[in-house]
This record gives C-alpha cells, structure tokens and sequence, in this order.
C-alpha cells in the first residue's frame, strides 16, 4: 500500500492512531521498506500532529476515522485533517475504518485503507537494510517547550529490544505478554512491538481504558486470555490500589508468573502490594529504568538472577555501564545522590535529536564532555544513589532534586513516604524557594477513597510528622496540600514543573500541551 503511494526508502511515514492492530501493521511495513515511522499518541491534538509531522517531514500520514474511548469516538481524522492543513509536505492520508462515523475524504490525498489493500500485491518482500538505517522517529518532551524527536535506527535498537524482551522478561514460546502502555510512548514501541515480536512472542494488546467501566478492566483480561506476563507503570499500579483490593479479588489471576514497571520510580509500598495481590506472592517483579532516548531496558533485574529489593530497579544490565557521579565527574561514596551517567555506548542508543545535532549535543553530552582522554559520558538527566551492593535507586529527574537546608533530598522519596500513609493514594511534592532553608518542600496529595477528609488540618499534620518518622524531620514539607487530582501528561506523568511554578507564585507560563486534562491546574491554582 505504502509502496503504490510513492512512499520510499528513508521517507516519513506519521501514524496518528490508537491501540487497534493496524496500528503495529503500519510501524512494521514502514520497517519492511525503509521508511521512518513517526508515531504521534492518538491523545494528542491537532497542533501536537501538525509540529511532529512538519518537524519531521513526513509525507504520508495513517490515521483511522475514530478510536473508541470509554463507549466513545475519539475523532482522529478530524484532528488528522486540521493538522494536515498546516503540513504541506503530506501528500496522502490513509485512513483505517474503525468507528464507522460519517468522515470527509478528501480525493487524491485520502484514502480507506481497505481499499488501497485490495488494491495492492497479497504479497511482498521484505528489503534489507544497513543496521544504521533509520527505523523511527519519536517526540519527547524535554525542558523547554519544544519537544525532541529522537531517532533511532535498526540494528542497534533491535538487538538491545529483542535482548532485553528474552532475558528482563524471562520470555518463553508459550507466555501470553501483555504490556500496557500505548505504542504512541517508547515502552509501546519497544515493549509491545518490536521486543517481544522479534522473539515471535503472543501479544495480548488492548484497545481501551484500564478503568473502564470497572477497576477490573485489566484482571479480566488476564484471566480471560491467560496472560503470563504483565507490564505497566507505577502511576497505574496506585490508582489500582487506590481502588480496591475487591477488583483484583474477583479474578483468577494464576496464569501471571511474572510483573514489571516503568516509567517512575515505584515507591515500596505500591511494589509489595504489586506483588502480593497481583502476582500472588509468586511472581517476580522487574522495575525496568530505560528512556525515550536509550531506547531499551538498561537497569533492570535478571528475574531469578538478581536479588530485588523494593524501589530499585537494580543493577545495570550486561554490557551497561553506567555510574553515578558527582558534577565534577568522580564517583559517589555509596548511598550519597548523584548524576546518573552512562559510561560506555550501548546497541539501542538514540543517534541523534532529528533535525537538530546541536540540541543533541547540548541535551545529553555537554555535561560531561569528551576532553583529552575523557571519553564523554551521556547523561541522563536522573538523580540517583548507588546503595553498597551497587543497586541504583532512581531519585526522579534532576530538576526533582531539592536542597533543603543543605541536604540533597529526591522529591520521590518524600512522595514515596507520603503514600506509605494509609490515606495517601498519590502525591507531588516540589520545592519552593525559602529564604532560610534555601528550599523549602510542599507536598500535593490526593487521598484515597473511604479516607476521612473530616479534619484535613490535622491530617495534613499527621502526614508531616509521618514523612518525619519515614525519612527524617529534614523531609518534612512545610506545606501538605490536597487536591481531587495531580496534574499529569497523558502518559501518566506527574507535571512537577507545573506544580513547581504554581507555589513559587510564579505564572505558569511553560509548555501544557502534554498536560492531560487542563482543569485539574486550574482548580490547584483557585484554591491558591
Ligand atoms: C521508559 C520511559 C524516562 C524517564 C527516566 C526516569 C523515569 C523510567 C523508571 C524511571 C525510576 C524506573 N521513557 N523512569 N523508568 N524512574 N524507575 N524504573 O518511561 O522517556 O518516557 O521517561 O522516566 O526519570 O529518565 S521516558
């Protein structure tokens, strides 16, 4: 099909779409011919296509007439058309019927996917390419409001993917994989597609809400289709105990043998309760560190190898070498926080920020350059700590570092101290500047169902002092603020820059185009 539209080698192909099997269809016949796919989240608006799809260049862009959402349409072409009107070098639609709704097709650019199908040869030969030749293309957002396409290309990326899906997952012929993140985010990409089909693995995708329309969405699905393996993130994880114990309980879930996370770190308390009440008590849980940008799983526990321990992922994987390191480049003693470097290069490395070498080196390799017989690490942006074993526990991103009083804290410790507390479903904490510790912390908590929300003041105190016990008194927030809901990009991210800009009483004045529902800000900042 994409060949009958003139697309060829080295072409930008966009996929607007959302979790249907066209969707995988397209990002691998993109690979079987050379072109780069360049997926776009079907969450995100008409402006967010547009910047991706001209940033990039594509020339064709696969969407489908709707996407269905919590019993509703999802009207992905019409976005796909509004967005097309700013891309002048998109040459063609494809559009996969899926909702059935009434939608334009505009003739000589769009065109029904089935019909161009039948259209085309029922067979194909697959073309092989330079391990360096690129395979796809994808956005992620970074400290400024521009987001980053990183690239990256075949081999390397395969190699580390395909590697990591075996070995992290422990991946055998007869597992039913099921992995729930969207192909629009890296762990899509690498963790549903191409990890776990190069091993020829079954895997079990799903197109709608995990809550929808019960907290049991998902155990009915694993019980249903037997699913061996489950993969999510730790924001899923709270939300599923903030729930309810019941929803799990009502499943047979003894088909799963083991459970991972990404994408955050996961704090004790949502690590036990993974394994005990989802995994039963029998499975092995992996908390996988990798990033958009490192493409693949680098720090991770080889299950029944490594010794886990609750909120770390562990230890780098074979052939990783990372470290974490002070500013100036030494090593941290065990256990103080640092930088967290990766050393050596590795398969699945990003090759660059597409369009933009010089974002690329300012981005990952300035802070420590290649001088003399410095080699020049990347950097990944992470605070960390190297505990005495030499496990890593991640401390959220450097800019989620704070100093109070002159002690380094990770905003992520606190939170995970925070939802310790049996009220606690989730929090945010940040630091705002305070004239004598330097910064002072103020966590934003929402509570969970059935906690007594009668006597906030004193809970908020009760809360304090329990950080207090947990970490020390240095942790403490001066401030404990409870909201309905933290805001979030749709991937599940806590935005603590938002947060961050909202109690230093400054404007919000930096990129929201990720942020997922726009009125949880708005409330945080009424009640200001
Ligand atoms: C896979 C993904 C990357 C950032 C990364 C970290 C955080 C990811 C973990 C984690 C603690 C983990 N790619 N992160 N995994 N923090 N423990 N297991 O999420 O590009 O979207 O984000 O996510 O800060 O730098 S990403």
């Amino acid at each position: 099909m994409l060949l009958d539209l003139g697309v060829k080698r080295g072409d930008v192909v966009g996929i607007y779409m959302g979790m249907v099997p066209e969707a995988v269809i397209a990002m691998l016949a993109c690979a079987r011919i050379g072109a780069t796919h360049n997926v776009v989240f079907g969450g995100f608006s008409a402006d967010a296509v547009a910047e991706r799809m001209n940033d990039s260049g594509a020339v064709v862009l696969i969407t489908q007439d709707g996407a269905w959402r919590r019993g509703a349409i999802v009207e992905l072409k019409q976005a796909a058309d509004a967005a097309v009107k700013r891309c002048p070098k998109i040459r063609h639609m494809v559009v996969v019927k899926r909702t059935a709704q009434a939608v334009k097709m505009k003739s000589g650019r769009d065109h029904w996917w089935h019909e161009l199908l039948s259209a085309a040869a029922s067979t194909h030969r697959a073309k092989g390419f330079g391990s360096e030749h690129p395979l796809f293309i994808l956005y992620t957002s970074g400290s400024t409001g521009k987001p980053k396409g990183i690239l990256h290309t075949t081999g390397g990326y395969l190699t580390q993917v395909a590697w990591t899906a075996k070995h992290v997952f422990d991946l055998r012929d007869t597992d039913v994989y099921f992995c729930t993140a969207d192909i629009g985010w890296i762990t899509g990409h690498s963790y549903i597609v191409y990890g776990p089909l190069a091993n020829g693995a079954t895997v079990l995708m799903y197109e709608g809400a995990p809550m929808h329309p019960e907290p049991d969405r998902l155990w009915t699905m694993v019980e249903r289709h037997g699913a061996t393996i489950f993969y999510t993130a730790p924001t899923a994880i709270r939300a599923f105990m903030k729930s309810g114990e019941q929803w799990p309980a009502r499943h047979d879930l003894s088909s799963l043998r083991l459970l991972g996370t990404v994408g955050e770190p996961i704090n004790p308390e949502a690590w036990m309760w993974y394994q005990a009440v989802i995994g039963g008590g029998r499975c092995p849980v992996v908390d996988t560190w990798w990033q958009t940008e490192t493409g693949a799983i680098m720090v991770a526990p080889l299950p029944g190898a490594t010794t886990t321990l609750p909120g770390t992922a562990t230890q780098p994987l074979p052939g990783i070498i990372v470290d974490v390191v002070r500013k100036d480049g030494t090593s941290c003693a065990p256990n103080e926080g640092g930088l967290l470097v990766v050393q050596h290069p590795w398969p699945s490395m990003l090759r660059t920020v597409f369009g933009d070498p010089a974002r690329y080196r300012s981005t990952y390799w300035s802070d420590f350059p290649k001088r003399g017989s410095h080699p020049g690490w990347y950097f990944t942006g992470d605070g960390a700590r190297k505990d005495k074993q030499g496990n890593i526990w991640i401390m959220g991103r450097v800019d989620d570092v704070v100093n109070v009083s002159g002690h380094r804290l990770g905003t992520a410790e606190v939170e995970s101290a925070l939802v310790s507390h049996r009220s606690v479903a989730e929090a945010a904490v940040v630091a705002r500047p305070d004239e004598i510790k330097g910064q002072a912390l103020v966590a934003f908590v929402t509570l969970k169902q059935g906690a007594s929300r009668s006597n906030l003041p004193r809970l908020a105190e009760e809360l304090r002092a329990h950080v207090g016990t947990e970490i020390g008194h240095i942790a403490k927030p001066d401030a404990v603020r409870f909201a309905e809901a933290l805001p979030k990009t749709r991937s599940g991210k806590i935005m603590r820059r938002l947060l961050r800009e909202l109690v230093s009483g400054a404007n919000v004045t930096g990129d929201t185009t990720t942020l997922e529902d726009m009125s949880v800000l708005e409330q945080l900042r009424d009640e200001d």
